[in-house]
């Protein structure tokens, strides 16, 4: 059988648009093995140039907010607007869970069946930092078999949505309504990196709570910001209805227009790529360092005098530091 994995067979194909060859490259990028990462970095070489040119829209919000809903029917309408339209995920937990972000094509039953969009469902690249290397390379790969819409969902839980907003133009948080408190469920630090607000489920019964939350948010947020200006736009929709589905996206569009015009849309990127640079260098050399010879060759005994009292944490430090050395000078860090 032909190597699926070949560069040189996967570039064309995936700046041709075809579907087989886009999977595969993302299968390869997803890939944590070293002979699949050697490859992954020459395709990735050569599908940068043709990448960067898309919306990029990160999505979050507490389980059950509708994200999966709101993502399908929001899809759906980019796709009738002519745009092609693919979907990323961040779900460490999707290990656990069995992939629940996603996982749940029923939900997402309309778009995953559209010839013009991609849903690819987590990673399940276990821990974060991995997780979100994946889909970032993934993104590069769809922008260069042309979506110009890419959507990266994740759960409204830890430091994933801190990573898919450093992916992302624009972020946009899904709320729910909650009588008195509408802020819980988003958690402060997070706050202010979302650049748009909707709450969902603005429909039947729900539909003035969604509203008197809506106002109440976009107060707090303004009391938060200091001037209005910056302030993110806080609307109401239904994913189930599409009630305000198209004012939310003229919202995201909005706050791209404002990047682009103040020069800060590249800038944000620019900036994203430096945070990003350090990030995979952090991991390559945290990688480096806990399977290099002679750092796992001494780190038992180290411990073990460590316990016994016999060296301080600061001397097994030196200890340990001083094998990975020799090692980088011998050459055999992985
Ligand atoms: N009434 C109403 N129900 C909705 C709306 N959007 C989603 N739902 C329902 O809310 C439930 C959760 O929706 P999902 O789209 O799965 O939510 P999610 O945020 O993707 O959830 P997780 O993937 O578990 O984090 C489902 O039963 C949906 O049918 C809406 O606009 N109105
Ligand atoms: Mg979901």
């Amino acid at each position: 059988m032909a190597d699926p994995y070949d560069v040189a067979t996967l570039v064309p194909g995936v700046l041709a648009g075809q579907r087989l060859h886009i999977s595969r490259a993302i299968t390869l990028v997803e890939s944590s093995r070293p002979d699949h990462r050697v490859r992954a970095r020459e395709l990735l070489r050569q599908l940068t140039p043709h990448s960067g040119r898309a919306i990029r829209v990160g999505i979050s919000g507490v389980p059950g907010a509708g994200k999966s809903t709101f993502i399908d029917a929001m899809g759906v309408r980019l796709l009738d607007r002519g745009h092609k339209v693919a979907v990323v995920a961040v779900d460490p937990s999707s290990v656990r869970t069995g992939g629940s972000i996603l996982g749940d094509r029923t939900r997402m039953g309309e778009l995953s069946t559209r010839e013009d969009a991609f849903v690819r469902p987590s990673p399940s690249g276990g821990h974060l930092g991995g997780v979100a290397r994946a889909t970032r390379e993934s993104m590069l790969v769809l922008e260069a078999a042309g979506y110009d819409v890419v959507l990266v969902e994740t759960v409204g839980v830890g430091q994933s949505e801190v990573a898919v907003s450093e992916m992302v133009d624009t972020f946009l948080m899904i709320a729910l309504a909650r009588s008195g408190d509408s802020l819980q469920g988003i958690k402060r630090g997070i706050l202010e990196r979302v650049d748009v607000i909707t709450v969902n489920k603005a429909d039947g019964d729900n539909e003035q709570e969604a509203r008197v939350a809506a106002r109440e948010l976009r107060g707090a947020m303004r009391l938060m910001m200091g001037d209005s200006d910056s302030a993110p736009a806080v609307l109401t929709c239904s994913a189930r209805t599409g009630a305000g589905l198209d004012e939310v996206w003229e919202a995201v569009r909005a706050h791209r227009a404002t990047l682009e015009a103040a020069g800060s849309l590249e800038e944000r990127r620019a900036q994203q790529q430096r945070q990003w640079l350090w990030a995979l260098t952090t991991d390559t050399v945290i990688e480096a360092l806990t399977t290099s010879p002679r750092v796992v060759q001494v780190r038992a005994e180290v411990e073990a005098r460590l316990a016994s009292g016999e060296l301080s944490a600061l001397e097994g430090t030196e200890l340990l530091v001083e094998a990975f050395a020799r090692d980088g000078a011998d050459g055999a860090w992985p």
